[in-house]
């Protein structure tokens, strides 16, 4: 396959991407919050629980994966990336390791991952990866993100996608501006904007073949705690616009991530997004908290009980998968 059928393939209409990448910290933060103890066999387990739900294959086009999972075995005795190709779902692994303070600006992150990576790719690649995750973080606050943050961290993404696009895989590219802060959305639109224009940039520079990479971006919302709320139709014009001005449209996906947002406040600002989305972009989601953790709750509950876990998961997948067609609504919630 060329990269862009993987691109394709990745966020075919009606499917998205399950972000199941949780670095083993994040994961200690999930299980604990439903009162799980963080154990090698417990998150194995619940990974394994949704990896082989049949929403799978109606509705996930690509796993992402952490480098413990991707090297694991399932109870059955296959390992996890084959059980997902089982499934015809495109195997992801998260490559960047994380971020660290941004010399010369503190109170910023830069992401790191960039030395060996080329070696580590071509490990992944052997393991059955067939595209990969680097995410940049950026804050909104009152001088941030600094241009020093948001070239540093462009250049790093860029330079991480020529890199996997050499090793014949697909980069997503994810530049998250973060929901923290009490922000409006406009706000969130400029900074968006700029951010995405640094990406480019340097994506070009890097000579990366804008064919062959899935965004993963934020959709243009207010902060957490800003006081000026808004609707699904105001983040769905706002986001439409944004993308359209800002990402080339030689772009086949666009996958968004739900930095934060309830389960059904992704899957109703995707519906509201591709119900006016007038361009050739695939755009659907590229989940991890807002596809997992309805799932992650009953599985905290009733662990042995795989058919309820599977039936909580295959509705939510279920429901964004009709959001990335714009057929989504409410009243299939109940
Ligand atoms: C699934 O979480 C991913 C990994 O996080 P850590 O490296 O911090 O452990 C994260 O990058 C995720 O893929 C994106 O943020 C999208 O997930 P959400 O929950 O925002 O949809």
């Amino acid at each position: 396959m060329t990269l862009e059928e993987i691109a394709k393939k990745m966020c075919a209409k009606g499917k998205g991407i399950l972000a199941a990448d949780e670095s083993t910290g994040t994961m200690d933060k999930r299980l604990t919050s439903v009162g799980v103890e963080c154990t090698d066999k417990n998150r194995l387990n619940f990974r394994e629980t949704l990896f082989t739900s049949s929403a799978m294959k109606s509705y996930i086009g690509g796993v992402i994966l952490f480098d413990v999972t991707i090297r694991e075995k399932t109870s059955t005795g296959i390992s996890i990336p084959e059980l997902l190709e089982k499934n015809n779902s495109v195997v992801g692994i998260k490559v960047d390791k994380g971020t660290k303070k941004l010399a010369g600006s503190p109170e910023e992150v830069i992401t790191d991952g960039l030395d060996g990576l080329r070696e580590r790719l071509s490990e992944y690649y052997k393991l059955g990866a067939r595209f990969t995750k680097w995410r940049a973080v950026f804050n909104i606050g009152k001088n941030y993100p600094s241009i020093q943050s948001i070239k540093s961290n462009a250049h790093a993404l860029a330079r991480y996608s020529a890199l996997v696009q050499e090793a014949k895989m697909v980069p997503i590219v994810e530049p998250e501006v973060l929901m923290e802060g009490d922000h409006d959305i406009d706000t969130c639109y400029k900074v968006t904007t700029d951010v995405l224009n640094e990406c480019f940039n340097e994506l070009a520079i890097q000579k990366v073949l804008l064919k062959g990479i899935v965004l993963k971006p934020n959709m243009v919302v207010p902060g957490f705690k800003s006081s000026k709320k808004v609707t699904p139709e105001e983040i769905a014009k706002k986001t439409l616009d944004c993308l359209k001005k800002n990402v080339p449209s030689d772009v086949p996906g666009i996958a968004f991530l739900s930095g934060g947002q309830s389960e059904q406040e992704a899957t109703n600002n995707l519906d509201a997004i591709n119900k006016i989305n007038d361009t050739n972009f695939l755009i659907t989601y590229s989940y991890g908290r807002a596809l997992q953790q309805s799932a992650l709750k009953t599985w905290a509950e009733e662990m042995n009980n795989t058919k309820a876990i599977h039936d909580v998961f295959n509705h939510r997948a279920k429901m964004n998968g009709l959001a990335s067609k714009g057929e989504w609504s409410q009243a299939l919630e109940v």
